[in-house]
């Protein structure tokens, strides 16, 4: 039996006023306890909450509180366009949003403020229930209302209830596939503390570490690691607001987060490396550390990076550790509980990496054959990702099976996703969208597009407008036509260069 998810809320003693900072607003370990039992109690009996996902406070209390009642949570990217929030809302079925100070302002078509509906007394816990996988596909039909519920940090309620069931949802993820609208990954609370405690474990991330890190609280990097992961083991936490290396400078922290991007950001920013030289860990993971960012982190700080590899799906899997080698190019070995194999072709040595663990997702939500489609006949997660496994047991990704998910920024965008919103835009004839190499961001969204009487800016307005603002392409190249084969499919491979 693995301890309760927020185990160190519940310990409280020799709490100090900044356990948790979020950019620049502190409060103590009891005051978001206080705080999160307010919530749990507004919203306990509700099957599921969504969460607009600000970097905040109020963002980690609605989770803590939605973890407390054992509701789980939908984070919605703050800055997600018409498009894609009613597409999250509509598919999880959630009916409140809980929203930080600004929220009822900004959150677009939602009700205005209220007491949220089906919300039980303080202390009486309502039923954690849970979406099923095999409930009916969302995204059709009208958006349900959807009630705003602003988190209040004043208010103070002690939580009773029960521990939620281990097996019940935190977390639904939205994340992107190849083609269509993201898809809603059911991430069950054993499955975050497993990954936590196998994490904590191989960084000796303790009580005694301040965690530092500037994500975004809608993805498990940010989310699930960056706060989860402070509030189980009880070190403290400094989230920036931004990732910026000025920021993760000034907060003097012992363990870092970032993804490439910031990593590579940290290393043109000579003086902000340096102040990093103090702390125990710095961690990438998300994307592909490039070894030439590894190398110029250690000339800057000393620090040869921990990287560690990771899906919305699988949780964080493979990672170097606290205690051994870090090569440039390799996340390292599986985590406490987690197995691998590689799928290779006969003779080859890299293939599909595939794995099977503890902190592997119930499926994606609604959507039974995307989810069987993800595993093997024997069991196995197919993560997509091309791998090879050394002798030694350090794996090293290779690439992508499929080029139509692009990470930029540690983002993962589906191609098919921002070529259905160019193709809305009443202009675009045909879209083609790929993943483009690029120095600070791994890879950029370049649009190929056959359209009339529209500028580049205004199609890059257009889809930071309906998705969210990192799912706009950086570049948009005008064509005559797309390439296409003999049967009408457009190829990719021989689009002109960026
Ligand atoms: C620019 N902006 C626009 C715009 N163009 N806004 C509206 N319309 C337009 N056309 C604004 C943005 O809103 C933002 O404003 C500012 O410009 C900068 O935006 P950006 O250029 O997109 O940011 P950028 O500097 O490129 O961001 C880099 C980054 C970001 C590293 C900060 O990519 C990031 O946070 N990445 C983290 C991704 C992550 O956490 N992934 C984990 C997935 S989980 P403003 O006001 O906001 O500055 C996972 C599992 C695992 O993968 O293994 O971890
Ligand atoms: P997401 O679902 O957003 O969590 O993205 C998961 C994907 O990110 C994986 O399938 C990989 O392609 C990529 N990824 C995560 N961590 C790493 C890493 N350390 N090295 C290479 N790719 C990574």
């Amino acid at each position: 039996m693995s301890a309760p998810l927020l185990t160190s809320l519940a310990e409280p003693d020799g709490d100090r006023p900044d356990a948790l900072t979020v950019a620049g607003r502190s409060c103590s370990r009891e005051a978001l306890l206080g705080a999160a039992g307010a919530v749990a109690a507004r919203i306990a009996g509700a099957p599921v909450v969504a969460v607009r996902a600000t970097p905040t406070v109020e963002t980690v209390t609605a989770v803590v509180g939605a973890l407390l009642a054992g509701v789980p949570v939908v984070p919605v990217p703050p800055d997600s366009g018409p498009a894609e929030r009613d597409h999250i809302l509509r598919d999880s079925k959630a009916a409140l949003l809980l929203t930080g100070p600004q929220g009822a302002e900004d959150a677009g078509r939602e009700a205005p403020a209220g007491p949220a509906g089906g919300a039980g007394p303080a202390g009486a816990p309502g039923p954690a229930g849970v979406p099923g996988p095999a409930g009916a596909p969302g995204g059709a039909g009208p958006a349900a209302p959807v009630e705003t519920v602003p988190v209040d940090l004043a208010e103070r309620a002690a939580w009773t209830g029960p521990e939620p069931d281990p097996k019940a949802t935190a977390f639904i993820l939205y994340t992107s596939g190849t083609t269509g609208a993201p898809k809603g990954a059911l991430i069950s609370r054993r499955a975050v503390a497993a990954d936590l405690d196998a994490l904590a474990e191989a960084w000796a991330w303790t009580a005694e570490d301040t965690l530092v890190h500037g994500l975004p609280l809608f993805h498990v990097h940010g989310l699930v690691l960056g706060v989860l992961g402070a509030l189980r083991t009880g070190s403290r936490l400094v989230h920036t607001g931004r990732p910026t290396p000025a920021a993760y400078a000034e907060a003097g922290g012992s363990l870092y987060f970032g993804v490439p991007t910031v990593w590579h950001r940290v290393t043109q920013d000579p003086d902000a490396a340096r102040a990093l030289s103090a702390a125990r860990l710095l961690v990438s993971g998300s994307a592909p550390l490039p070894a030439p960012v590894f190398r110029d982190l250690e000339l800057l700080t000393g620090h040869r990076p921990v990287e560690r590899y990771g899906m919305t799906e699988t949780l964080i899997t493979l990672s170097t550790r606290a205690d051994g080698e870090r090569r440039p190019g390799y996340v390292g070995t599986p985590l406490s509980g987690i197995r691998t194999r590689v799928a290779a072709e006969e003779g080859a040595e890299i293939g599909e990496l595939q794995l099977t663990g503890p902190t592997l997702f119930d499926g994606y939500l609604g959507r039974p054959e995307a989810t069987t489609g993800s595993y093997t006949e024997d069991g196995w997660f197919r993560t997509g990702d091309i791998a090879a496994i050394e002798p030694d047991g350090f794996h090293r990704i290779v690439g992508r099976a499929s080029t139509d998910l692009i990470k930029s920024g540690g983002y993962r965008i589906g191609a098919g996703e921002v070529e259905n919103a160019l193709l809305d835009h009443p202009a675009v004839r045909e879209a083609a969208v790929v993943g483009a190499p690029h120095e600070d961001l791994g890879q950029q969204i370049v649009a190929y597009v056959v359209a009339d009487g529209v500028s580049e800016a205004e199609l890059i307005d257009f889809v930071a407008g309906q998705l969210s603002v990192h799912k706009r392409p950086r570049k948009v190249r005008f064509l005559d036509a797309l390439p296409r084969n003999a049967m009408g499919k457009p190829q990719k491979k021989l689009l002109p260069p960026a």
